[in-house]
């Protein structure tokens, strides 16, 4: 059976273009396993599926989604179930809410796989050849006579040196942008990679989708995920790579290993990021040189929160303070650009725990800093708290992004519009009330050839404008 593997196009995030790396995987092992296979990234794509369809005759469509693009997954569905295919959802979305897809609101979806799928995959299209019972199908949901079937669950692949590297080859590359293209002018034609070195993280920050990325942290060796850097820097040219690990550096010995391999083979000639930050409490002053001979240009910390008390007892970061001091330190002194993430608007936050997360900001200065909206997604422990005490605004999953202000909640004692306030004026202070970062954007060249965006970001950030007012109405009060 001859397999589209989509994903849809993301009106969330358009200021840059990553592939979508677990169709990657998908693709790996379908191929592996003999069948013709293609990838599909509406956010790259210059024509619609239907000609990609028909050309390719294929008959499988499956689609990934996070929650802001689930509602984009269920059109792609139908558009696939128009012409003619079978249907089958998976990703971030679905292995939280498995059965919504599968209801009867969503006749234009087969099948959902709940979890990671690089077996459950090669099993269904074993049962849709008739090769094995659907039943017998691990993660699946789907419908039987009007029922929903539930099949036992998949489970963590246990050994990630088992699978085939991702098909990176079938990425229409050269229509990827820069991984960040915020820090260094947006690239159109980067040949931007990501990697992932390990799966699943033993922490349990409260905003964190953790039943998609799981607790325990599984590791490829050292000898595996270097096999691939080798590939994606000879072969496929590749020139930038993204670490997209949820904590690649939980181990420190293994990650020194892995950047003394990289420079000792030579691969250190293509620079690389940290793209999501790493856990500044499993670093040293050794790790940062190491990573910077490695090649690498860039890290990114999630610094989160200034209030001490935010970062242990709501957001349950399990780091202090003075550890995102001697990184953010060690990293410079090696040479290497800082980037910090940032959270604002978490439960029980006020003004005055936001102006430190500001305070702390200004206070690091690094390179980038990124300054989220917390945004309750299903499955994090945030989202618990919130429904049993407070009330959810967001209407549509796709007010589930992080740089809007939909996804807003209220709680007893939280004032919603100051968040949105303090989120904004966190972006003057940060970029545009200081002459160093004024002069640092506009100097930039892509400051001018992207104009329309620059200034589309600087009106949403940087124009002052009233927040929505949130009513009596919207505020839920806790059952006493
Ligand atoms: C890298 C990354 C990004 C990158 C690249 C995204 C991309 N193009 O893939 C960037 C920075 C752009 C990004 C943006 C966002 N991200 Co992000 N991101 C990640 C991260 C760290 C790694 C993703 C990854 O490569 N995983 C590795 C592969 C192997 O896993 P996978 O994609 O889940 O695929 C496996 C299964 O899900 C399944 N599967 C996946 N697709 C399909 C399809 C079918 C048909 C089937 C059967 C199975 C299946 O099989 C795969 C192989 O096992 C994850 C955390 C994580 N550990 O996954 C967060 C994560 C996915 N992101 C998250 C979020 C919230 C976002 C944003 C919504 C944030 C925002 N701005 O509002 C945006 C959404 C943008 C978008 N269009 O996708 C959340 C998702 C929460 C949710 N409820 O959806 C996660 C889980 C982080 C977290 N821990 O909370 N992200
Ligand atoms: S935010 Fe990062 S460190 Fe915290 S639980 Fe999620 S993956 Fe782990």
């Amino acid at each position: 059976m001859r397999v589209l593997l989509a994903s849809p196009e993301s009106g969330v995030w358009t200021s840059r273009k990553h592939i979508p790396l677990g169709l990657g995987y998908l693709a790996a092992v379908l191929r592996e396993a003999g069948h013709p296979v293609a990838i599909y990234d509406a956010a790259v794509e210059d024509e619609p599926l239907e000609e990609v369809v028909r050309r390719g005759k294929f008959e499988l469509l499956g689609i990934t989604a996070p929650t802001p693009l689930i509602k984009d997954a269920w059109n792609m569905a139908k558009e696939g179930k128009r012409l003619g295919m079978i249907t089958v959802l998976g990703g971030p979305h679905l292995t939280l809410m498995p059965e919504e897809s599968v209801g009867e609101d969503h006749p234009e979806v087969d099948y959902v796989v709940k979890g990671e799928a690089e077996e459950s995959i090669i099993e269904l299209m074993d049962a849709l050849e008739g090769r094995r019972p659907m039943e017998t199908v691990h993660g699946l949901y789907w419908r039987k006579d009007g029922q929903i079937k539930i099949n036992p669950p998949a489970g963590l692949v246990a050994n990630l040196d088992s699978i085939p590297y991702p098909a990176h080859d079938l990425f229409k590359i050269n229509r990827y942008t820069n991984l960040q293209p915020l820090t260094d002018g947006l690239d159109k034609n980067a040949r931007a990679f990501t990697i992932m070195t390990s799966r699943g993280c033993p922490y349990k920050c409260t905003y964190c989708s953790k039943p998609i990325t799981g607790d325990t942290w599984r590791a490829r060796t050292v000898d595996n995920v270097l096999g691939e850097w080798r590939w994606l820097v000879r072969d496929l040219k590749a020139t930038e790579i993204g670490l997209t690990d949820d904590i690649w550096n939980l181990k420190l010995d293994r990650a020194k290993e892995l950047c003394r391999r990289i420079a000792a083979e030579g691969l250190n000639t293509v620079p690389w990021v940290t793209v999501h930050g790493m856990k500044v409490n499993h670093a040293d002053a050794e790790l940062f040189h190491l990573m910077k001979a490695a090649g690498c240009k860039r890290v990114g910390f999630g610094v989160e929160s200034g209030d001490p008390l935010i970062l242990r007892n709501v957001i349950k970061k399990s780091q202090s303070m003075d550890m995102v001091r001697n990184a953010f330190k060690w990293s410079r002194e090696a040479g290497l650009q800082t980037m910090g993430f940032f959270i604002f608007g978490m439960p029980h936050e006020n003004e005055e725990t936001m102006e430190k997360t500001i305070q702390f900001a200004l206070e690091l200065d690094p390179d980038l800093a990124n300054f989220m909206l917390a945004t309750p997604y299903p499955g994090t422990e945030m989202y618990d708290v919130i429904q049993k005490y407070g009330n959810i605004f967001a209407n549509e999953w796709e007010d589930y992004a992080i740089h809007s202000d939909h996804a807003r909640f209220s709680m007893p004692d939280y004032d919603a519009d100051m968040v949105v306030k303090k989120w904004k004026e966190a972006y003057r202070r940060f970029y545009l009330y200081r002459p160093k970062r004024v002069w640092q954007k506009v100097s930039h060249k892509s400051f001018w050839t992207e104009l329309p965006a620059t200034v589309s970001n600087a009106k949403r950030f940087f124009v002052p404008e009233k927040a929505p007012q949130v009513t009596a109405a919207d505020i839920q009060h806790p059952a006493a």
